[in-house]
């Protein structure tokens, strides 16, 4: 069968009858389309093209962002293919700065951008501390509409638009401090949250349980979607997944990028008098979890909503902003002109037209730029 493709994709085009494959395979089978072989061409396609993701950390400085990145890279999900290379570790991060790393796994590619950001709300007046955070995952929305309206477009638009954000809440096992509930509530609306307990090390098992519990009712009080958000469910299959999901947040997690040796296996692990915190076992961590959440079981659907829910909202917004522009110009000229075409303009009755088609969820999903 893959011999049939890599034939197929060497001959000119007007070899490519229907003949070409059902006729080999399933001869005599008339009513085989052929569909099933999507999904190898998707299979192929994905291989070609890698994957990315491009994750932001958010927190207050010294709550392990760079050190989880780093735990990020060097677990399983990477560990055999990334070098260590000393350059590329995380230093202590001053400014909003993007770190890429390629990694490669059975022959898959994925291109991870981690973008670190300085300590959040460390100042004393922390008054609009988000602001900075808003702006950069606004800009990375900009240059992408701008690179889509582009006259001309490239093939693929490089694509730094932060996929999902994961915030830090600290390990302070009461609630959460209202810097945290506004960057939460306004950041939810443009991007995707998933929130997790920083330095869960530090919190015994009964203070993490009561702890998430607390923060769960207080996202719930204050109408936070966090990621995966219900209404984005899209079948009772999502439903049933992600309710699991929901019912864990915020991931209790533990970061080291320090490996040890316990029973004769390497583990990244936090050593300490009472014993070593092994962060990628789920009886020590929720780690894990967080890792597969972000890459085994939900990387592209994080990817979908950042562009069909999140992005699209932003473009909305920004065509209908520059629409209406538009619409105020042509109010001055005669009712109809003739377009290039010869054919005379239509007026819309009933005000401007829509960037696309599409009403714009301003109330629901409003960005702030
Ligand atoms: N106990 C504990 N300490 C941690 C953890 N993660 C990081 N640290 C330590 O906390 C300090 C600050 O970590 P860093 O990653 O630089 O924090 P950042 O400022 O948020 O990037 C370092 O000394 C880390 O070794 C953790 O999960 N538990
Ligand atoms: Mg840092």
């Amino acid at each position: 069968f893959n011999n049939v493709c890599n034939n197929m994709e060497q001959m000119s085009p007007h070899h490519l009858t229907p003949q070409g494959k059902g006729e080999k395979t399933h001869g005599s089978d008339f009513s085989y389309v052929g569909i099933d072989a999507i999904l190898e061409q998707m299979r192929r396609k994905a291989m070609k093209q890698g994957f990315e993701l491009n994750i932001m950390v958010v927190g207050q400085s010294g709550l392990g962002k760079s050190t989880l990145m780093n735990t990020l890279f060097k677990s399983k999900v990477s560990r055999k293919s990334v070098q260590p290379n000393p350059e590329e570790r995380i230093p202590k991060t001053i400014e909003i700065k993007s770190i890429s790393h390629d990694i490669e796994e059975k022959g898959v590619r994925m291109k991870l951008t981690v973008i670190d950001t300085p300590g959040f709300g460390d100042q004393i007046n922390n008054e609009n501390c988000w602001q900075p955070i808003m702006k950069f995952i606004n800009d990375q929305y900009e240059a992408y509409l701008q690179e889509e309206v582009n006259i001309n477009r490239k093939k693929r638009i490089p694509d730094s638009r932060v996929h999902c954000c994961i915030y830090f809440i600290p390990p302070t096992g009461h609630c959460l401090r209202p810097l945290d509930v506004e960057f939460m509530r306004r950041l939810s609306k443009v991007v995707n949250i998933v929130p997790v307990i920083a330095k869960a090390d530090t919190l015994t098992l009964e203070e993490r349980d009561d702890f998430k519990e607390t923060i769960r009712e207080e996202l719930r009080a204050n109408g936070i979607d966090v990621y995966p958000q219900k209404e984005f469910d899209e079948d009772a299959d999502d439903r049933k997944i992600n309710d699991k999901i929901r019912e864990m947040i915020p991931f209790a997690v533990v970061g080291s990028d320090q490996e040890y040796q316990v029973n004769g296996k390497k583990i990244l692990g936090r050593k300490t008098k009472w014993g070593t915190i092994e962060v990628e076992n789920i009886a020590h961590c929720e780690f894990a979890y967080l890792r597969d959440l972000l890459i085994r079981t939900h990387m592209e659907n994080i990817k979908d909503i950042t562009g069909s829910i999140h992005y699209e909202t932003y473009r909305v917004r920004r065509l209908n902003e520059s629409n209406g522009h538009f619409v105020s110009q042509q109010c001055e000229r005669p009712a109809a002109q003739p377009k290039a075409n010869g054919q005379p303009e239509e007026q819309q009755p009933g005000g401007p037209p829509q960037a696309n088609g599409v009403a714009a969820p301003h109330e629901a999903r409003s960005h702030e730029m």
